[in-house]
C-alpha cells in the first residue's frame, strides 16, 4: 500500500516538501533529551489501517489492498506488512492496537486462535524494524454482545467473554513487550438509569480491572495500566467520565499504584474541559500516563478525532507535560482519523507529519517559555504571600480560625492584585 513512498526525513523550516518534517527532528536536543524521547509518537492501528471513511450516512470512501482477502489470517498478515511499512517510513518509534484491529472480529475464541498465530509474525516485524508497542488493548465495545456493556454488563456470561478477550489482549501485550495496557470503557456506562444498578456495575468494573491487574502482574507485565476517560459516546453516561472521576475511582478501589490516565484531547473537550486541564489534574495526582493526540471541533458535540494542528492548544499541553517531568512508559498516540474525503495513502503521511510537526514545534516553544520567559516567576509571585510567616504557618496546618481572625485584623483590608491573564497570554503568543 505504501511502496511508492520513501523514508520521511527532516528538512527544516524552509522545506516546502509536504512529505518531510519541518520541526520534528528526532535527534535534536530539547530540555536535555532528544525530541523522540520527549514525544514517543505512536501510530494507531485502528484509524490508520482499518478506518475506511464510512460514517452513519455513507459507505466506505477508502479501500485497502486486503479488503477482499477472505481468510482472516491472510488478511491480518497483509495488513501487518503494510502497517509496519508505513510506520517505518514515517519513523515513529511506537504503534498501538486493539486485538480486533489486528485479526478482525469473531467469537472470543476465534480472536484467541488468530492472535496466537499472528503474534510471532508481529514480533518478527517489531524486531526487524525496531518499532515497539506503546500499548495494546481489547475491543470490548464493537461486538453486539457488548451492547449492554462489557465489565458492566448485567449478564455475568458476557463478563466471561470480555474477560477472555482481556486475558488474551494482555498476553499479546506482554508477548510483544508492550509498555502499557489501555482500558477505554466504550460501553462501560448506561443509557437509562431505570434499568441500571449503577453501584453494582461500577463495583463489577473495579473487580474486572483488579483481576486484569493481578493477571498482568502475575504473568510478568511490568508496564502501566491506563484508563482512558471519556464522558459519553457511545454510552450516554460513561463511568470513566473525566480524569478527576477516574482518579477518585482508582483511589477508592485501591488501583492507583498500577493504573495511570491516558488523556485524549477530544474526550477532554466532550467533558467540558480543556486538554490542558485534564493533563494538569492527572499530573497533580502523579497519574499522568500517556496521551491520545487529536483535535476536537468546538462547534459540535461528538468525537471528531481530527489530526492535531492547534499550536496554541498543543503548546499549552506541552507546558504541562514538561513541568510534570514528561512521559515514562507513556507517549503520544495519534488517535486521529483523516476526514472521509481524504482518500489517498499520501493523506495518511500528510496527517501524521503535520501532527508530529505540531507537537515538535510545541515542545520547542513550551521549553523556551518555561526557561526563558517570566511565566513561572510571574505565577509563583501570585502565591508569594504563602511564603510569609502567616501564609506558611497556614499551609503547615499550624493556624486556627481564631488565629486567622487575628491576622485579618493585623493585615487590614487586602489590596487588589491583578491576575494578569492577558500578560500570560501575550507571553505565550509571543513565543509561538
Ligand atoms: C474512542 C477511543 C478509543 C481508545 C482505545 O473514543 O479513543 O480508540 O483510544 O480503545
Ligand atoms: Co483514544
Amino acid at each position: 500500500m505504501f511502496k511508492d513512498f520513501e523514508q520521511i526525513k527532516y528538512e527544516g523550516r524552509d522545506s516546502d516538501n509536504p512529505l518531510a518534517f519541518k520541526w520534528y527532528n528526532e535527534k535534536e536536543l530539547v530540555a536535555g533529551k532528544p525530541m523522540s524521547d520527549h514525544l514517543r509518537f505512536a501510530v494507531a492501528y485502528w484509524h490508520s489501517f482499518c478506518g475506511d471513511g464510512s460514517d452513519q450516512f455513507g459507505d466506505p470512501t477508502r479501500f485497502f489492498p486486503w479488503d477482499n482477502v477472505k481468510d482472516p489470517l491472510d488478511k491480518a498478515k497483509q495488513k501487518l506488512e503494510s502497517a509496519f511499512d508505513f510506520i517505518s517510513k514515517l519513523g515513529t518509534p511506537f504503534y498501538c492496537f486493539h486485538d480486533t484491529d489486528m485479526v478482525g472480529n469473531g467469537t472470543v475464541f476465534e480472536i484467541e486462535k488468530r492472535l496466537e498465530k499472528i503474534l510471532p509474525l508481529v514480533k518478527e516485524m517489531q524486531d526487524s524494524t525496531g518499532i515497539s508497542l506503546l500499548w495494546g488493548t481489547a475491543n470490548l465495545f464493537s461486538d453486539p454482545r457488548y451492547m449492554n456493556g462489557a465489565a458492566t454488563n448485567p449478564d455475568f456470561r458476557v463478563l466471561t467473554h470480555a474477560a477472555t478477550q482481556l486475558k488474551n489482549a494482555i498476553d499479546a501485550t506482554i508477548a510483544l513487550g508492550g509498555k502499557n495496557y489501555v482500558f477505554w470503557g466504550g460501553r462501560e456506562g448506561y443509557m437509562s438509569l431505570h434499568n441500571t444498578d449503577m453501584q453494582r456495575e461500577i463495583d463489577n468494573l473495579a473487580m474486572m480491572l483488579t483481576m486484569a491487574r493481578d493477571y498482568g502482574r502475575k504473568n510478568g507485565f511490568t508496564g502501566t495500566f491506563l484508563i482512558e476517560p471519556k464522558p459519553m459516546e457511545p454510552a450516554k453516561h460513561q463511568y470513566d467520565y473525566d480524569t478527576d472521576t477516574v482518579i477518585g475511582f482508582l483511589r477508592h478501589y485501591g488501583l492507583q499504584d498500577d493504573f495511570k490516565i491516558n488523556i485524549e484531547v477530544n474526550h477532554a473537550i466532550l467533558a467540558g474541559h480543556t486538554f490542558q486541564h485534564e493533563l494538569q489534574v492527572a499530573a497533580n495526582a502523579g497519574l499522568l500516563g500517556s496521551i491520545d493526540a487529536n483535535k476536537g471541533d468546538y462547534q459540535n458535540g461528538w468525537d471528531t478525532d481530527e489530526f492535531p494542528t492547534n499550536i496554541y492548544e498543543v503548546t499549552e499541553a506541552m507546558m504541562v507535560i514538561l513541568q510534570s517531568g514528561g512521559f515514562t512508559t507513556g507517549g503520544i498516540n495519534f488517535d486521529a482519523k483523516m476526514r472521509r474525503n481524504s482518500t489517498g495513502p499520501e493523506d495518511l503521511f500528510y496527517a501524521h507529519i503535520s501532527g508530529m510537526d505540531t507537537f515538535a514545534r510545541a515542545l520547542i516553544i513550551a521549553d523556551k517559555i518555561l526557561k526563558q520567559s517570566d511565566y513561572i516567576s510571574l505565577r509563583n509571585k501570585r502565591y508569594s504571600s504563602f511564603d510569609s510567616p502567616g501564609g506558611s504557618a497556614f499551609e503547615k496546618g499550624q493556624l486556627t480560625l481564631e488565629r486567622m481572625r487575628d491576622l485579618a485584623l493585623e493585615y487590614g483590608e487586602p489590596e487588589s492584585i491583578s491576575g494578569r491573564q492577558e500578560l500570560f497570554e501575550m507571553l505565550i503568543s509571543r513565543y509561538i
